[in-house]
């Protein structure tokens, strides 16, 4: 396959200033004509007409009005054309009923519709398929479907036609049609400048109950980015559409957001608190695209982060303002170290900014996203609030309208501080998550830290050049109090010594406050002073950090020395649990363990080979001695914690139920699953009642429960989805492989479906004791279904690949077990690009 680099970035040869797209939209022959307006690009080095095309049957083309007769080359086609502007028009038949990539134009339960990010519209049409060609679009959908959409203004409508007009200019991948028998919950906004919008959220019917809060969200956001960037939206129109069959979350389309289903559909029955919270994040977040991709979009797909990261760094920004900073952070960085820092550690680290791909859509990842927009903070955080939003306003001014990179990006940084930021952006191009190791001294009043910073080479990178890394640090006296407030030390150096004058004694540091970089601490810290940290730190987030850390080191002596759980452990964190001073949800992240994964990564860094069922014993064992050292204080914090008034999906009961969650989770290991089953009986709300069945699956009591639950929402798939999961995810590591293999068996189960299929063996991969069963069952099962979804649907089975990126971790005889279900999979003929670069990325 070939790859793609960076450095070989040429302009287009063509602009395109009109495109006009007519759709006769037939489940298995779609006639799609297109009417494109080219003219010579006057940057270009050469005269080449290339048009992408895949999948696409030819009925005719023209130019200028006269018939041509293109030459069809690999993945695309070539014409003569003439040297002054030019009319192309060409008609294609596809076939969206058979097409199960989920890419291009497709159906889904009767419904059509689109997903072109990255390269999906030469599944289409012809076109010059690449982000830098924007256009202005007109579109006629004719169907006998009463909804018809597209990107833009609605121009006309009528028996069997709509037409759609977009006057901003755009690249193909955000292009989108969506033709279906649906039902609209209707809404309006007005813009800070009086600019009155349709809103519709668009879904099949059955589904017109779970629209409200998205609607909400939808509304929170316009309002928020208007007040926070300044940002107003631009059309007369917004429409979100809710599609079963998506192998991503969402799409940002201009004007037609299409959602998974499971990103925007939302109720109080059917979904959990965390399921509003991340619907609430992914709405924002393509909300946010509007400015922060469309309006400015990328260059090429190397610039992907231009538009990911700094929108991943708005939508939790604006988490932050709606629920709780602090604990929106640590979710964060939970998340950063289980997908980010997993991904950098192994096979599959790539930098910010890749050099090179073979398929695009294999880089949509967590280092693109999450890594991405820790970079923005890291920049926020260097040249501070006031600043970074002037330079915002100077990227959005000058760069309007435009196809982008991170140069540009970085310029309006050093145009608006005069900073130069060229150390700053090594961490655009260099991969691997730095180590910051740290010494400290103390003499004559003055307490030194040193820093030294290093990071391990990565694939196709051996030499690291020292980053710049903003330290936020806090000092504390013995008495907890806090001696010198945060204060961010900007390293520079590969090792680098900051001094602080004028204290009494030595004191205690909080370091990397508020998570300011996204780099590996290594600290030589004993139990009792990450205790007292726990106790006394001002940093939400450091303080929550130290009780991890305790955590940790704990389940490793466990794992390791076959250790008790540690005291001191247990009444730190019943200390946490007692204080009602503190935040539930801050109190609820506090008692939960660091993860399986987390602890098998520790162990790594620590020189040794995890074995995972120790560590899952540690955890039981841990969680058992949790709940017999909080027995007196849980029942109290179970029932002062119970939400009586009507369910609010928000930050405040969502923390109460979370902590109330988390102690039931503990009293089941001692009560035979009493309380939870009593919490089953009366739940009215998803959240209440998937936690209680998850509690009496862990207590062996879920066989009825689990019954009952399929009777009772056989009709929804979402919440399907999530029987499906908790089943596996829940189930006892030895059987965990049979359970999701049961599953596969169910009448429920498709493959088709991404959504079923990754709450299938998607569950299965992320419960490390189970996947790593040590006779190989759960490497041969998920690698069976892979070679057989991997036909289908490329993407989401590449995707699911990952799954295998630690597999140098563990033993030898687990690592040739794993090694011989990739070996088997890359046999396997005609793998798709996708699935065949992923897998060899992590066989190497
Ligand atoms: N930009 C889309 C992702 C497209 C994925 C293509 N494989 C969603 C988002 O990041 O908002
Ligand atoms: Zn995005």
């Amino acid at each position: 396959p070939q790859k793609i680099y960076l450095s070989d970035y040429q302009v287009p040869n063509y602009l395109i200033d009109e495109v006009h797209l007519t759709f006769q939209l037939a489940p298995e022959a779609t006639r799609v004509r297109s009417r494109i307006t080219f003219r010579p690009n006057p940057d270009a080095t050469s005269a080449d007409f290339f048009l992408y095309g895949e999948q696409l049957t030819l009925i005719s083309a023209q130019i200028d009005g006269a018939p041509v007769t293109p030459t069809h080359v690999n993945g695309g086609l070539t014409c003569d054309v003439p040297s002054a502007p030019f009319v192309w028009e060409a008609e294609v038949e596809i076939s969206p009923a058979t097409n199960t990539a989920l890419e291009g134009l497709y159906m889904s339960n009767g419904m059509y519709c689109t997903q072109c990010e990255a390269e999906g519209f030469r599944k289409i049409t012809y076109y010059p398929d690449r982000p830098d060609v924007m256009a202005v679009f007109t579109v006629r959908i004719e169907s006998d479907l009463p909804v018809l959409l597209s990107n833009g203004n609605p121009v006309t409508s009528g028996d069997g036609f709509a037409e759609w007009h977009d006057p901003w200019p755009k690249p193909a991948y955000l292009f989108a049609l969506v033709g279906g028998d649906l039902i609209a919950h209707p809404d309006r906004f007005t813009t800070k400048s009086g600019k009155d919008v349709e809103l519709n959220i668009y879904v099949r019917p059955g589904d017109e109950g779970k629209c409200a809060f998205g609607m909400e969200a939808l509304k929170k956001s316009m309002t928020w980015d208007e007040e926070v960037y300044g940002r107003e939206y631009d059309l007369d129109i917004f429409n979100i559409v809710a599609v079963d069959d998506f192998n991503m979350g969402a799409m940002e389309n201009k004007g037609l957001n299409i959602f998974n289903s499971s990103c925007v559909l939302a109720s109080p029955e059917t979904s959990t608190d965390m399921n509003f919270e991340r619907i609430e994040a992914i709405i924002a977040h393509e909300y946010f695209h509007n400015w922060t991709g469309n309006r400015i979009t990328c260059r090429d797909w190397f610039q992907l982060c231009l538009k990911e990261g700094l929108t991943v760094y708005r939508d939790a920004q604006f988490t932050a303002d709606m629920r709780s900073e602090p604990v929106k952070r640590i979710e964060d960085v939970i998340a950063l170290r289980a997908r980010q820092f997993r991904e950098d550690n192994g096979p599959l680290a790539h930098p910010v900014r890749p050099d090179s791909f073979v398929e695009i859509n294999n880089f949509y990842t967590a280092t693109v996203y999450e890594k991405g927009a820790e970079l923005i903070g890291i920049l926020k955080t260097l040249v501070g609030d006031a600043d970074y939003y002037k330079a915002l306003d100077l990227y959005f001014d000058r760069h309007d309208g435009d196809a982008a990179t991170i140069e540009d990006w970085l310029q309006v940084f050093e145009d608006v501080t005069g900073r130069d930021l060229s150390q700053f952006k090594r961490w655009y191009e260099q991969a691997g998550t730095p180590r910051l190791s740290v010494d400290e001294a103390f003499a004559d009043g003055t307490y030194t830290l040193t820093f030294s910073q290093s990071t391990p080479a990565t694939p196709g990178q051996d030499h690291k050049d020292p980053r710049v890394i903003p330290i936020a640090v806090g000092l504390l006296g013995a008495d907890g109090n806090e001696v010198v407030p945060t204060t961010v030390l900007e390293m520079t150096e590969a090792t680098q010594s900051f001094a602080f004058d004028g204290l009494s004694a030595k004191p205690v540091p909080s370091i990397l406050r508020g998570f300011s970089a996204p780099v590996i601490l290594e600290r030589d810290s004993d139990n009792a002073e990450r205790a007292f940290l726990l106790a006394h730190d001002t940093d939400p987030f450091n303080k929550w950090e130290a009780g991890r850390a305790l955590a940790r080191a704990g389940l490793v002596e466990m794992v390791l020395n076959n250790a008790a759980p540690d005291g001191d452990y247990l009444d730190a964190v019943l200390q946490v649990l007692r204080n009602d001073d503190l935040d539930p949800a801050f109190r609820a992240l506090t008692l939960a363990l660091p993860s399986q994964d987390d602890l098998a990564q520790t162990l790594v860094d620590l020189g040794h080979t995890p074995d995972p069922t120790a560590i899952y014993q540690a955890l039981e064992t841990l969680k058992m001695a949790m709940a017999t050292h909080m027995q007196d204080v849980l029942p109290r914090i179970y029932a002062q914690y119970q939400v009586n008034e009507a369910y609010q999906p928000d930050a405040e009961q969502s923390g109460a139920r979370s902590l109330a969650n988390a102690a039931l989770a503990l009293i089941s290991r001692t009560d035979g699953g009493a309380a939870a089953q009593a919490q089953y009986d009366s739940a009215d709300n998803m959240t209440q009642q998937l936690a209680a069945l998850g509690c009496l699956i862990m207590a062996g009591k879920g066989d009825a429960a689990t019954a009952e639950f399929y009777d009772q929402w056989k009709e929804d798939r979402l919440v399907i989805d999530k029987w499906f999961a908790l089943q596996i995810s829940h189930a006892a590591p030895e059987r965990a492989a049979e359970v999701a293999a049961d599953l596969t068996q169910h009448v429920d189960f498709t493959m088709k479906n991404p959504n079923r299929f990754r709450a299938t063996l998607g569950a299965l991969a992320m419960s490390p004791a189970g996947f790593h069963r040590a006779d190989g069952a759960g490497y041969a099962l998920l690698a069976d279904w892979l070679i057989q979804l991997d036909p289908l649907n490329p993407q989401t089975t590449a995707r699911m690949c990952s799954a295998f990126e630690t597999w140098k971790r563990y033993d030898s005889d687990r690592q040739a077990l794993i090694a011989a279900q990739l070996d088997r999979i890359l046999a396997t003929p005609d793998l798709s690009r996708d699935t065949t670069e992923m897998v060899s990325r992590i066989r190497a």
